[in-house]
């Protein structure tokens, strides 16, 4: 129990440190009344994904209430190419702001610049952009810092002992690169952790399974995975039961999907990493708001991390973490 009330403190450190950004003043030129009618595009990273329905939940709840409506298109997968058009066709419709989590933090500079270019006052949400001067708020989790307290987990549930792989969900998307840096960074300080290496699994949950049935032959020894997001960690779960593993080897996964709570209920997940999606979408729509209105307007918001073991799972607070499938 000691030990997963350190794992909270450190998720809580997250919030912390990351909660820190500047305040700037933005020019708006609308009034409150002017907005009431109009539109915010929302465009998450992909669509049927809980931690982005969790989102959608609080963005439309902010936006109501100030009286905006919400438009949301999301590709059918994690996929620049499949976003960008999503991203040009919702400009034509000339919205109010743009709420999107880019796929990929250079993909979507050029029709994000456009967008811009045509008056689209844009906040990024979850993932960013390598030039994030386009959008007027970042919101997300710092992936890094959670990245961190993964490595720190996983450390702690194999006794500080013993190889340990991570599957990234995407390269080039900002949270799978941040998340990964971080757990790397933070596996030195464990001398004892043999790291054997990131793979990618596009995520594709079954390509997570394949990866963890091909490392465990690779290195049957293999105490620990590290999945850097929902469909990674659903998919590493699946090839450990597949392979018979389960239990033998730890795994902790970034999100809190109904699946991975299931996964973690069976014991074959013994750590999530849950993010704040709904405060995401609220933090987002308050600053794009405040942008069009000349409000204060934070550049960088930063939400915390929590890691949900089963000693935490049936407290209240870690309940209201956990991701939805629809709004209530
Ligand atoms: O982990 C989240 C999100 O932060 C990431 O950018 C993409 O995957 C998720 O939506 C979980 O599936």
């Amino acid at each position: 129990m000691k030990k997963y009330r350190a794992l909270i403190a450190a998720g809580t450190l997250v919030v912390a440190l990351s909660a820190c950004s500047a305040g700037g003043q933005q020019p708006g030129n609308t009034s409150a009344d002017g907005l009431k009618g109009k539109t915010i595009s929302f465009i998450p990273g992909v669509s049927g994904d809980s931690f982005y329905i969790s989102m959608e939940c609080g963005v439309r709840s902010e936006a109501e209430k100030h009286g905006l409506k919400v438009d949301m298109q999301a590709p059918q997968q994690f996929d620049p190419s499949l976003q960008t058009p999503i991203v040009n066709a919702a400009v034509a419709k000339a919205p109010a702001a743009m709420l999107i989590a880019p796929t990929d933090a250079n993909a979507l500079v050029s029709p994000l610049t456009q967008a811009k270019a045509d008056g689209v006052t844009i906040g990024l949400v979850d993932t960013t952009l390598a030039n994030d001067s386009l959008a007027v708020t970042s919101v997300s989790t710092d992936n890094e810092a959670g990245g961190a307290a993964a490595a720190d987990a996983l450390a702690k549930l194999i006794g500080d002992k013993g190889k340990v792989l991570v599957i990234a969900f995407k390269a080039g998307a900002s949270t799978s690169d941040a998340r990964q840096k971080g757990f790397e960074e933070q596996i030195k300080k464990h001398p004892d952790v043999q790291y054997v290496g990131a793979q990618i699994n596009d995520n594709d949950p079954a390509k997570a399974a394949s990866i963890v049935s091909a490392t465990l032959a690779a290195h049957p020894d293999l105490k620990g995975i590290f999945a850097t997001n929902q469909f990674a960690a659903e998919g590493a779960a699946t090839g450990l039961r597949n392979a018979g593993a389960q239990g033998k080897v730890q795994i902790v996964g970034f999100d809190a999907g109904p699946v991975q709570v299931q996964q973690l209920r069976q014991g074959t997940v013994q750590a999530l990493i849950a993010q704040k999606p709904a405060e995401i979408g609220v933090q987002a729509v308050k600053n794009v708001v405040a942008s069009l209105t000349g409000g204060t307007v934070e550049k960088n918001v930063g939400t915390d991390t929590v890691t949900v073991t089963m000693d935490n799972i049936t407290t209240p607070e870690i309940e209201g973490m956990l991701y939805k499938t629809k709004c209530s």
